[in-house]
């Protein structure tokens, strides 16, 4: 298969710096601008200085390709550039820990930030990760004596330390920055006020922060920013959710007249206050790009799940968390849990609900197509990130089936009153072309195999006790409604009609 990034030029590449004048108002239309970018000598060649071979001098950016240039060497990912400087916003999270490992073991020099805000809340809340995980210091340890990555860590609030991450950012000069650095919780969002005004604020204002800094510092480095597919919520027309904007032929038909709609950000439908932040934060990416032509991708993720990648596998001591309780814990890490530790699989509502997953190690891959392959300066792109979709019921029954034939573990199902406001039955046709079509990316890991990994995890005895020891935090009682009452049961799906299925 053709690589999804060699034919990719320095206009895509964060070493080169621009140095002539790129109008970038029309938006993602900057390699126009630039071919009407003249110098005085009447040569389109004079925009671009590369920072890693300065010999080059001012050159014409659009000759030199991914697969001519030696910085960008060959992986199985697609190009990448050599010892890339990448920085972690939230490198402590589920994400951002499994994410620094992988990249570093891809030869990457990874820097991160983060302030064990994560650990705070699950703390706050009673829970506690059910898979170990051992203090920072410990984990730069173990990350350099077992696999030999070297991670350049800093403890900084993004939002309340805004002078320090700038130092940092300075010092680093990171040529990509993901940003996993937010509160992913919708249920914590929806406490009370105190918890939704802190969760909008530490997000949309963190994330506001950092982009004002890749203004002033890096404005060549792309951001590759988590979103989340649940910005858009389940349109009940039935029309496709499509990646962030219309295409270019959707129409808008009122009446007896009719507009193009193509490029615009199309309708959101946030299901949470968390959902809401996400939106804010689309929202000011995009004027971002426009107004300073920065670069990002929007990564609009599926209900991530799993434990795996061969690098948090390497050591006990190198894995990353997992959360099961009702604010923090994704519905299949937590089905799973449920079903070790023999508790009714939790159901929220009707079943019916449909949401798109990604399993961890294939959002890692993704992660690293999107690094390689930065959008154009002024370029706002967004991938809708999944690898599959399916109904809560077909998950529990998945989760129930493979720990029964597999584990030899009963599974009950049952269905509990659903605290949240989500519809229940509804069409669903998320359009996810631009991963694998234009970047390449084929899922490698199938739902069944990553419940069988969690489960051959999740049943070791320390780990067992764990959720034993929080079982009492598994049932839902934060309503969106902000009523504060455990969720009652509507039904039981008996054991033997589980094996069943
Ligand atoms: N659900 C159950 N039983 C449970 C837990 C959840 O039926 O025990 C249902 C929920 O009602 C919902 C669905 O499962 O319909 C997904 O819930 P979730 O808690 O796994 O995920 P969600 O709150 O949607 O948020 C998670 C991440 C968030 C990310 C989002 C992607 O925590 O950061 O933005 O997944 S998405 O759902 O596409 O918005």
């Amino acid at each position: 298969m053709e690589t999804h990034n060699a034919d990719c030029t320095c206009w895509n590449c964060p070493a080169m710096a621009l140095t002539g004048r790129v109008d970038f108002r029309a938006g993602g239309h900057s390699v126009m601008m630039h071919s009407q970018n003249m110098g005085a000598d009447g040569e389109s060649n004079s925009v671009a200085k590369c920072k890693r071979r300065p010999e080059l001098g001012r050159y014409d950016p659009m000759t030199i390709t991914f697969e001519k240039c030696p910085e960008w060497q060959m992986t199985d990912y697609g190009y990448l550039l050599k010892d890339m400087r990448v920085m972690i916003l939230g490198i402590d999270g589920y994400l951002g820990w499994t994410l620094a490992l992988w990249l570093g073991s891809l030869g990457c020099k990874i820097s991160g930030v983060d302030n064990y805000a994560r650990r705070d809340w699950v703390m706050e809340r009673g829970a506690h990760t059910i898979v170990p995980i051992t203090r920072m210091t410990e984990r730069l340890r173990i990350a350099r004596e077992v696999l030999g990555i070297d991670i350049e860590f800093r403890n900084i609030d993004i939002l309340n330390q805004r002078n320090l991450m700038q130092e940092f950012i300075d010092e680093v000069k990171p040529e990509a920055i993901v940003h996993y650095g937010e509160c992913p919780s919708a249920p914590y969002s929806m406490i009370d006020l105190d918890h939704a005004s802190y969760v909008q604020q530490n997000n949309v204002l963190g994330s506001l922060g950092i982009l004002f800094m890749m203004r002033d510092l890096v404005p060549e480095t792309s951001m590759i920013k988590l979103g989340t597919m649940g910005e858009y919520g389940t349109p009940l027309s039935g029309r496709p959710i499509f990646e962030g904007v219309f295409p270019d032929d959707a129409m808008l038909k009122w009446g007896d007249r009719e507009w193009s709609l193509g490029g615009e950000i199309t309708p959101r439908d946030p299901g949470s206050f968390y959902h809401v932040s996400k939106v804010q934060d689309t929202v000011n990416i995009h004027k971002a790009c426009r107004f300073w032509g920065l670069r990002s991708y929007d990564v609009m993720q599926g209900v991530i799940y799993g434990i795996h990648t061969s690098q948090v596998a390497a050591d006990p001591r190198l894995r990353t968390r997992l959360d099961i309780d009702e604010y923090f814990g994704t519905v299949i890490n937590r089905f799973v849990a449920q079903a070790v530790v023999g508790f009714p699989l939790t159901i929220y509502g009707s079943g019916e609900q449909i949401r798109g997953f990604i399993a961890l190690e294939d959002a890692m891959q993704c992660m690293t197509r999107l690094i390689g392959h930065p959008p154009e300066p002024g370029r706002y792109e967004v991938v809708n990130q999944m690898s599959g979709f399916y109904s809560l019921r077909e998950l529990a029954e998945t989760v129930a089936r493979v720990a029964n034939k597999e584990f030899d573990i009963p599974v009950v199902i049952q269905r509990v009153e659903n605290p949240r406001v989500e519809a229940d039955i509804h069409p669903y046709e998320p359009v996810c072309d631009k991963l694998p079509d234009q970047l390449g990316f084929r899922p490698q890991v199938t739902l069944e195999q990553e419940v069988y990994r969690m489960l051959d995890l999740l049943t070791q005895p320390h780990i067992k006790e764990r959720i034993e020891e929080k079982r009492h935090l598994i049932l839902p009682r934060t309503w969106w409604s902000g009523r504060k009452k455990q969720v009652e049961t509507l039904e039981v799906v008996e054991e033997k009609n589980v094996s069943q299925m």
